[in-house]
């Protein structure tokens, strides 16, 4: 298998939607491989689907095997620092992830996409742009559709979501073009090193990439932004930035706004292409995913006329600020994939209601610092509902919180206080993994009780 020569004996760290996908690649090659798989977990998801040639240790790490590999290939949810994996790379062993994998097989161009947030509203806008184009195209990765599955299918473009953990284990990602959209505080329980190893990893995505596509109203993003970093790689391709203005201040902000007879245009190279407001998705941030996505649209030569006609129609993922319920006009609005407090403060901003805001918040806060919300929701008519682990975190924040152990019951009492013209917001700034299996199992559930407790709004118990 390309990229596999002189290997033999390859371990699979984690058996979840990537091991699996590891596994089932490996296992399409003519390469005679022995593949075993260690989960540390003691019912690893992927049991079930595993085939019975590739054996299985659950719950715990089996050095022997660890050590006697050829080749390790890591999860994106074990941290390389993990004693063990720091073992086996002493030992010289290579450590590499799916993504590498996916790097080393690949024959057809190749975009990706990183970021704190909206990554999965690009990479889904930008796959959409390439279907109204006709383009058979493959998306995947972070996303939640495992990189290496895309390749059991013939694509002629592919579209790659990547976290931050993916691209720690990737080292030879060629792209036509890779866009880092914003960075903002997040996995610091990952990164000990703060926020400059956690972009550090993000910056990766520039390594070999033939353009860089960067936020100019987020510095941070630019390639070799983070130079403190010694081991960053110079950037020799090509660059293109996106904001929120109309740029044209060097050759490189192509992407941005203008006015035109009063209406805001999205423009390229201050050519007004679309309005904004005929973009299906609503919120400020996603102006900036679709610059983005219309970036890399045009360095893969998507027509223009389909990339527009995308961006008219797509109207977003589940679970990102979704309105799930209107009764006795009162909204409920599902943003359970607000992970982070950038991703909340998006959902915050420009925030216009008649009525009270009822935000539900708390989950695991992966170490973050939350003040940056308090001035938000002093200037906002807000009822805040701390829930979760990390709920009572949120609490100082305002004077009057009701902090309660799970969204269910934060639910209830916001149903219960609730009244014409407010809007019910799960948009949490934390994961989901301490009461729930992930973010969308969260926020199906908010829309489940969201449905039965509309009917009860205003109803004192
Ligand atoms: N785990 C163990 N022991 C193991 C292996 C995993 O305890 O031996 C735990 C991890 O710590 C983690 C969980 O199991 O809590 C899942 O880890 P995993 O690496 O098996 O995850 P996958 O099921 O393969 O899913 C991963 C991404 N998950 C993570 O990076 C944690 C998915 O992104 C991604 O969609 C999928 O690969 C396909 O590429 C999810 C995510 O939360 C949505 N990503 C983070 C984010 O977006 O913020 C980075
Ligand atoms: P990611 O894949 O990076 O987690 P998503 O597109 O799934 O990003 O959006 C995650 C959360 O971040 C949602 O709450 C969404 O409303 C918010 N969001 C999307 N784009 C941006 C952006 N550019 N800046 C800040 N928040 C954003």
């Amino acid at each position: 298998m390309k990229g596999l020569e002189g290997v033999k004996r390859v371990v699979v760290i984690g058996l979840g939607m990537t091991g699996l996908s590891v596994v089932n690649h490996l296992l399409r090659s003519t390469q005679p491989l022995d593949i075993k798989v260690i989960d540390t977990r003691e019912h690893p998801p992927g049991r079930e689907q595993l085939p019975e040639s590739v054996a299985l240790c659950s719950g715990q790490w089996q050095m022997e095997w660890l050590m006697a590999a050829d080749l390790i290939v890591s999860s994106p949810g074990i941290a390389l620092a993990t004693p063990q994996l720091q073992q086996a790379a002493t030992a010289g062993i290579e450590i590499v992830g799916d993504i590498e994998l996916f790097a080393r097989a690949v024959d057809k161009p190749v975009v990706a996409i990183t970021g704190s947030n909206g990554k999965s509203t690009v990479t889904s806008l930008v796959g959409e742009m390439a279907k109204e184009a006709g383009i058979n195209v493959g998306v995947g990765g972070n996303i939640g559709f495992a990189a290496l599955d895309m390749l059991a299918q013939v694509h002629d473009l592919y579209v790659l979501e990547l976290s931050s953990f993916q691209l720690e284990t990737t080292s030879n990602l060629s792209l036509k073009a890779a866009a880092y959209l914003n960075l903002s505080e997040d996995h610091m329980d990952r990164y000990p090193g703060g926020l400059a190893q956690y972009s550090a990893a993000k910056m990766r995505i520039f390594d070999y990439a033939e353009l860089a596509v960067f936020n100019r109203d987020d510095l941070a993003t630019q390639p070799g932004a983070d130079n403190l970093v010694s081991e960053q790689k110079a950037f020799n391709g090509d660059l293109v930035s996106f904001g929120l203005n109309d740029g044209q201040t060097n050759h490189t902000d192509r992407y941005g706004l203008v006015m035109l007879q009063g209406e805001e245009w999205l423009a390229v190279a201050g050519e007004p292409i679309m309005p904004s407001n005929d973009i299906a998705l609503v919120g400020r941030h996603n102006v900036a995913n679709s610059l983005a996505a219309l970036a890399l649209a045009d360095a893969v030569g998507i027509e223009r006329g389909a990339a527009c006609r995308a961006l008219r129609r797509y109207n977003g993922l589940a679970h990102r600020c979704q309105l799930v319920a209107e009764q006795h006009g009162v909204k409920w609005v599902n943003d359970s994939k607000a992970t982070n407090l950038a991703s909340t403060l998006a959902a915050l901003n420009g925030l216009q209601l008649n009525g009270k805001l009822h935000l539900l918040v708390g989950g695991d806060g992966k170490g973050a610092d939350f003040s940056e919300l308090a001035p938000v929701l002093a200037a906002l008519d807000t009822q805040l509902y701390c829930f979760g682990r990390d709920g009572n975190q949120f609490a100082p924040l305002v004077s009057q919180p009701v902090v309660v152990e799970t969204m269910e019951q934060a639910m209830s009492q916001a149903a219960q206080t609730a009244s014409a013209g407010d809007m019910i917001l799960l948009s949490p700034a934390c994961a989901s993994l301490d009461q729930f299996a992930n973010f969308m199992v969260r926020g199906d559930t908010f829309v489940e009780l969201a449905l039965s407790l509309q009917h009860q709004v205003g109803m004192e118990s």
